[in-house]
Formats: C-alpha cells, structure tokens, sequence
C-alpha cells in the first residue's frame, strides 16, 4: 500500500510539510495511513465535483427559460442502483482498508520494546524499562518496533504522535497500548489530544528518534541508577508481597515466577491470559479476579502504589522467571505469622520504598 504513486506521493507529502500543513511520515505505518488518508480526500474531492458540475449543467440546461413547462419524470431503477452500489462499493474499500490499518496498529509485535507512558494533569512521563524517566519528551531508536503501555493517574488524556500517525487513549485504571516503528531521526511533536482541563493546551512535547547508537548513549547517560524491575524488587519487599508469595511449601500465596504471558484458571473457571493489565488488576483489585486453588485472602493496594510503583512491581514480575530472586527478598523480610492480615507492615530497610528523586528525572 505503500508504493502507490511514490513520486507524486513523496513530492506531496515533501510538499505539504514543508508549509507545515502536514506532519512529515517518520515512522514505517505513516505512509500507509496517508494512502489511506489520500484516497478518501480523492474519493471526496471526485464526489464533490460530480455534485457541482451536476448542480451546474442542470440549472443551465433546465431552466424555466429553456423549458417553461416541466416534465415530470418518474425515475430510473437503474439510475438509482448505479448511485447506491458504486459509492457502497467506495464506502466498504474504506472500512476494509481502515480495519486492516487499524488491527496493525493496535497489535503490537512480540519482539517489541516496552516503554510505560503515564499521563497526568499536566504532563506525560515515560519510563523505560532501565528506569530512564522522562517529563514531556521521549526517546527511541530507529529500525525497532516500540510498544508504548499508557495509563492516566487522574482523567482521561490521549497521547498523540502525529508524525508516527498514532495515538492512544490514556484511561485512568487500565493499561491501553499502541506501537510504532521510527524511520527517520528527529525531533517530533507529541500531545495530548484529549481536552483535560486547564493546562491541556500544556501537555505537550518532543519525540526525539534517535539512531540505535545514539539511543545506547542516550540510555548510558541517562540511567537513574536502577532499572524498573528493580524498584519493583524494593516494592516488594517493603510491601511484604513475599508474606505470602514465597517460595515456602506452606506459601498462602501462588509462586509468581514466570506468572507473566501464562494462562490461569480463575476459580470462576474462566481462563485468562496474565498480561500486563491482569498483573495491574491482581495487585490493586484481587478480589475481582481470584486464581483456582487459592483462597480470596490478597489485600488490595488500590491507594496504596502510584502508578509509577504498579509498574515498577509490574516490570518486576514480568522479569521473574525464577523463584531466585523472591527467595531473596523472602529472606530480608520478616514474614507475617499464619493467619494474619497484612495490615501490619514488615520492617522496611530506611530508603527501601523510595523512588528516585524528582531532581533525577530527565528532561
Ligand atoms: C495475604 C497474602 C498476600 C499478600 C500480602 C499478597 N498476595 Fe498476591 N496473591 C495472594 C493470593 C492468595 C493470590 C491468589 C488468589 C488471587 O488471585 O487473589 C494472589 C495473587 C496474586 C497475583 C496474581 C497471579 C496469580 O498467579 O494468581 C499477583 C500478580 C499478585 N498476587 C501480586 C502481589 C503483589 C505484587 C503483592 C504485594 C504488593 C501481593 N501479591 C501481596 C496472596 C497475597
Ligand atoms: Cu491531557
């Protein structure tokens, strides 16, 4: 779909960025959606212009000077067929062409490269899985499909990359997720396109696509000590997930290594597929969603965790693919008697529940 006309097409779209009148394709599903976008404004443009010329020759040729009486005509059945079926036929190229497009972009590659996007009134945090945190801007390589995983942690927001053509809601409480890959170095814009109070005309900022050696250097300049899983591990900990996620025979709670992508039987007898979403909804909503073979004894931490600490215990299951690193943090933790609720919180090492400090955040 890409290859349609390239030379008219590229001195177009050249064309129209240069008056910035149109944002400049800078990622591999940005032509596809222009041709798309060019054939509907065609098929318009084509329509448009039968209706004038149409309206224009019948109020000549018709006139009450060329026929002062009227004859009445009683249709045409194939007149009418020919004007239902053609713009019909027109109609569904789109909904086909726009549903493949849209399947595309929604469906993020297996190999993608995860980075957590959190809106709030009024900016845009990025986080990327090395613990790089970001205010209003974010930075990719070339030449690797990136998965951005978008939450709100106040009102609904919507996060725009109008040079990638993409754009994904942000709902508070629920992971969405959209994917792109970068072609061309540079700097984009990036918004918020959701009207989301006062400052919305503020959340604003810049993609810089950077080449994947750049991007290395980037990150190495960048890093804010720890990466996310590792928040994640000092989360756990302090939280005292491991009271019951442990590793112990008599453990009250499911081994969480290699939980992620797994597929569970909830006791309701539904089988689900444990995602980001569902490890997100385990942690701050348990009670909805209860594993076979376990008793509904999970504590929510709804309240309790930023967004930015359920991603961070997120990334750190996700990472867990053995029972290694909870037996650690089992060991540093005072475990809960049998039979008590985890209101009372296990000693926490000073610092341990920590976030890197604000002054850390790269802008
Ligand atoms: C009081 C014991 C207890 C504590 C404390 C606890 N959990 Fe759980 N957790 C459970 C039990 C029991 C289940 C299985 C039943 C269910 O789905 O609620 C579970 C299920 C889960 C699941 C779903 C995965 C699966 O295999 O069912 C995740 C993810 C999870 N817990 C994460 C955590 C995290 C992170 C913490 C700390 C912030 C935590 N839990 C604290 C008892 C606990
Ligand atoms: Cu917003």
């Amino acid at each position: 779909m890409s290859h349609i006309s390239p030379i008219i097409w590229q001195f177009l779209v050249k064309w129209m960025t240069n008056f910035a009148l149109f944002p400049p394709e800078a990622s591999k599903i940005a032509p596809q959606m222009d041709a798309l976008y060019f054939f509907m404004v065609l098929v318009s443009l084509v329509g448009l212009t039968i209706v004038i010329l149409l309206i224009t020759s019948f109020s000549i040729l018709y006139s009450k000077k060329r026929h002062p009486v009227a004859v009445q005509i009683e249709g045409s059945t194939l007149l009418e067929a020919t004007w239902t079926i053609i713009p019909l036929g027109l109609f569904l190229v789109m909904f086909v062409w726009g549903a493949l497009l849209y399947f595309r972009i929604y469906t993020p590659p297996a190999n993608a490269m995860n980075i957590y996007v959190v809106g709030k009134q009024w900016m845009w945090k990025a986080e990327h899985p090395g613990g790089q945190h970001e205010i209003n801007a974010l930075h990719v390589p070339t030449g690797r499909p990136i998965q951005l995983t978008i939450i709100s942690q106040d009102v609904f927001h919507s996060f725009s990359i109008p040079a990638f053509r993409v754009k994904r809601e942000a709902i508070p409480g629920r992971y969405t997720s959209v994917w792109f890959e970068a072609t061309t170095p540079g700097t984009y814009h990036l918004f918020c396109t959701q009207y989301c109070g006062t400052d919305h005309s503020h959340m604003i900022g810049d993609v810089v696509v950077l080449t994947p050696e750049d991007y290395k250097k980037w990150l190495d300049g960048s890093t804010s000590g720890s990466s996310l899983a590792q928040n994640g591990e000092r989360l756990f900990a302090s939280l005292s997930c491991a009271a019951c996620h442990n590793t112990r025979p008599d453990a009250r709670g499911p081994s969480l290594a290699n939980v992620y992508g797994s597929r569970l039987t909830l006791s309701s007898g539904q089988q689900i597929t444990a995602d980001d979403a569902y490890l997100r909804e385990a942690i701050l909503n348990p009670s909805q969603h209860i594993t076979q073979g376990y008793a509904p004894i999970m504590p929510t931490y709804q309240g309790q965790i930023s967004e930015e600490g359920v991603i961070d215990l997120v990334e750190y299951i996700k990472n867990l693919d053995s029972d290694y690193r909870v037996q650690q943090t089992t060991a540093s933790t005072t475990l809960l008697p049998e039979g008590e609720g985890n209101t009372t919180k296990a000693p926490v090492a000073p610092g341990a529940n920590q976030r890197a400090p604000q002054g850390m955040v790269k802008q």
